[in-house]
């Protein structure tokens, strides 16, 4: 039994491309953030802090995109991830900076409640949460200089990730095509017949 829950866009995306890549066979459901489907009693079960990912597998259910990531690499493809400790203790790391940095500076931008009950400091938080997603891009950016795959010459499981934050940057209108190393990466990920299954199934703004 494997199945993902995930949102069309969000951060899921990384561990969606994860199983796609990976060749396991895996069912997935999308649900509606617009409807709060991640809030019902029904998913709430699954995963009771209502967010994506989660994967439920025989075991029980795993959230977080980086233990999503290194799971289905470990169990079903261990090529996607780098074998050797050093080359693993990286691909996480870079996973955690994902998810411990460059994700809550985009959810600066579109949720500043989460974060300040005064409304007065939004529109600050916004535009602040802004400015450090584009410097986080502009970071990743450097990291794809001389390089094919986010880790160097091996493609895995955390480029997925990578291209969740390239998406966003396009759908808040960041200038992320004068991010020419990024800009290159996302077109030969866009060319991974893997990788635009899912851009499809979950109509992405990557597509248009
Ligand atoms: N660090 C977590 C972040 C999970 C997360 O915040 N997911 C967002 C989508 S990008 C979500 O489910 N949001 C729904 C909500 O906030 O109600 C991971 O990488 O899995």
């Amino acid at each position: 039994m494997l199945k993902l829950y995930y949102a069309p866009g969000a951060c899921s995306t990384a561990s969606h491309i994860g199983l796609e890549e990976s060749g396991a066979a895996y069912e997935s459901q999308a649900l509606s953030f617009a409807k709060a489907e991640q809030k019902t009693p029904e998913y709430l079960e699954i995963n009771p802090r209502g967010r994506v990912p989660a994967l439920v597998i025989d075991e029980g259910t795993i959230v977080e995109n980086t233990a999503i990531l290194d799971y289905v690499a470990a169990r079903y493809a261990p090529h996607l991830m780098p074998s050797a400790p050093v080359g693993r203790a990286r691909a996480i790391s870079l996973m955690a900076w994902f998810s411990n940095n460059v994700h809550p500076a985009f959810t600066h931008v579109g949720r500043p409640e989460r974060f300040a009950t005064d409304v007065a400091t939004h529109d600050n938080i916004k535009a602040t949460g802004r400015d450090n997603f584009l410097a986080a891009l502009r970071e990743i950016d450097g990291m794809l200089a001389g390089r094919t795959w986010i880790l160097g010459d091996a493609f895995s499981v955390v480029d997925g990730y990578a291209l969740v934050f390239y998406g966003w940057g396009k759908r808040i209108g960041l200038p992320v095509e004068e991010l020419k190393n990024y800009t290159a990466w996302k077109d030969r990920m866009l060319a991974r017949p893997a990788v635009r299954r899912v851009l499809e199934r979950e109509q992405s703004i990557l597509l248009a």
